[in-house]
């Protein structure tokens, strides 16, 4: 038994344009950051090419062709019950080299229908402006975000999609995960994450400072970029309901050493700062004592300050799928900072996904609590949550009990966190509530839906639509107000 939520909480489930639409070059739409990212698997990075390049293996490039499907998909949304769904718009599609004059008419009509058909279905659309999926050409041209100008053409994209939809959607977000960067110094993904956040792809050997120092740069533009946007999407229409987006994971010391304890401090002041931002429309001042000590002199000028002031979000959007541990590597206190003394080892009291994610539901419990804690009485959805894994059709049916048991044991803590924590948690979005492809390794087998896609690691399959248990599963939660988990 579940404890019973509000009639308005969203439930529902998320994705992004890149991971589903396909269609990359269809409809004027321009090269993407998505578009040159081949497949990878677990613990074997994606590559990111120079460009297309011919015989590669691009997953993007077709997803889950919801581009054309998305009217049938939406109809199975609807079919469980969902109150909401998140997708992003490609911002390529809107402007194709993201420092067009005037936006492509063919990728704004493309939104419109899509949102209408959400709103037909009453389906409340929650859109990312920023999903991983950046103007190609605005890294090659610019260098991605480590230019200031990266701020206007965000704001300009940000100006038309909030005009052109100001009747259709009410609730944004800017960035996606804005501060999964801030792990750029990670062995396997921190590429991946310093690519899909900001542009940026560093040389060989480039040392982890400079890389540092860059991706604080990069991220300062973005928060401004967002807050400026924020500020025009009120201006536009005041009912928007505008948010920033973070992943969030509970960070628990290895022991009870005090220096652990104040590796995992350190280890979360290193993210926190992006949210900080957001909400509070301040750096901390760890942050800036930080920045200061290491002679780093980002680009932060007083107007930035104002407009970050006057920009912040209206609710944060979280997507949350793990926990970790920190481990202190040194006893020396002098030497914690975001870069040096400490590293992220194995929870033995948890099970991991087969690709390695702890399995940790009642850290998502313990992380609203943090938030609330941070940020009090700031709405909190929760716009990502689930069990990437493989599936297997028998006889036309995909029994994912797993996926069920790993989805009834987070719902049950966010009820807890909001019942009985008084918590504000205004939805539940759960990722790729169809299967898509993965956004860290690029495979289609890293499933997560109650919709089985008949398409394999290579694009190759029927791309028929199958309803696994779990689809059975949602809807009656839905359908009770979670209750029935
Ligand atoms: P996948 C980790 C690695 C890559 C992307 O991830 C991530 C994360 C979690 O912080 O972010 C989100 O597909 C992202 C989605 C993505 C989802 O996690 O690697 O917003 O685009 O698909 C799940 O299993």
């Amino acid at each position: 038994m579940g404890l019973k939520l509000n009639d308005d909480f969203l439930w529902g489930g998320a994705i992004a344009a890149h991971q589903a639409e396909g269609a990359w070059n269809v409809g004027g739409k321009g090269v993407s950051i998505a578009d040159i990212l081949t497949a990878g698997a677990h613990e074997k990075p994606r590559e990111i090419t120079d460009g297309v390049i011919e015989g590669l293996n691009y997953p993007n490039h077709h997803g889950i062709y919801f581009y054309d499907t998305y009217k049938a998909d939406l109809a199975l949304m609807a079919e469980m019950g969902f109150k909401a769904f998140r997708t992003s718009i490609a911002w390529t599609r809107i402007f194709p080299n993201g420092d067009d004059a005037a936006p492509n008419e063919e990728g704004l009509q493309f939104y419109d229908d899509m949102f209408d058909e959400m709103n037909r279905l009453g389906i409340e659309p929650v859109i990312t402006l920023n999903h991983f999926e950046m103007p190609y050409h605005l890294v090659t041209e610019y260098g991605g975000w480590s230019d200031r100008r990266l701020i206007d053409f965000f704001v300009k994209y940000a100006e038309t999609v909030f005009t052109r939809y100001k009747d259709k959607v009410k609730y944004w977000m800017t960035h996606n995960e804005i501060s999964n960067q801030a792990n750029l110094t990670d062995e396997t993904m921190g590429e991946f994450m310093i690519w899909t956040n900001s542009g940026l792809k560093f040389p060989e050997g480039t040392p982890a400072e400079e890389k540092l120092a860059a991706m604080v740069q990069a991220g300062h533009y973005e928060l401004v970029a967002s807050a400026k946007a924020v500020q025009i999407g009120h201006a536009i229409n005041p009912d928007f309901v505008i948010g920033g987006m973070l992943n969030v994971a509970p960070l628990y010391p290895a022991s009870s050493k005090p220096a652990d304890m104040l590796a995992v401090q350190k280890a979360r002041q290193a993210r926190d700062w992006f949210s900080d931002v957001h909400v509070r429309g301040e750096y901390p001042a760890e942050f800036e004592a930080f920045a200061k000590r290491t002679g780093m002199r980002p680009d932060i000028t007083e107007e930035d300050r104002e407009a970050l002031r006057a920009g912040t979000v209206d609710y944060l959007a979280i997507s949350y799928y793990n926990s970790f541990v920190i481990k202190a590597t040194s006893d020396d206190d002098a030497e914690f900072d975001n870069l040096h003394g400490y590293e992220i080892v194995p929870n033995p009291e948890v099970q991991v996904s087969d690709w390695g994610w702890a399995i940790d539901p009642q850290g998502l419990r313990y992380t609203l609590n943090e938030l609330n804690d941070l940020y009090p009485g700031l709405p909190i959805m929760i716009v990502e949550n689930g069990f990437g894994a493989y599936d297997e059709v028998v006889d036309g049916k995909v029994h994912d009990q797993y996926r069920i048991d790993y989805l009834k044991a987070h719902v049950a803590e966010v009820e807890k966190a909001v019942v009985m924590d008084g918590i504000p948690v205004i939805g539940y979005l759960s990722w790729g509530p169809i299967d898509i492809v993965s956004a860290g390794t690029g495979e289609m087998s890293k499933r997560y839906g109650y919709i089985y896609v008949d398409l394999d690691d290579m694009g190759e399959g029927s791309g028929e639509r199958l309803r696994k248990d779990s689809f059975d599963w949602y809807k009656q939660v839905i359908a009770s107000h979670g209750v029935d988990l």
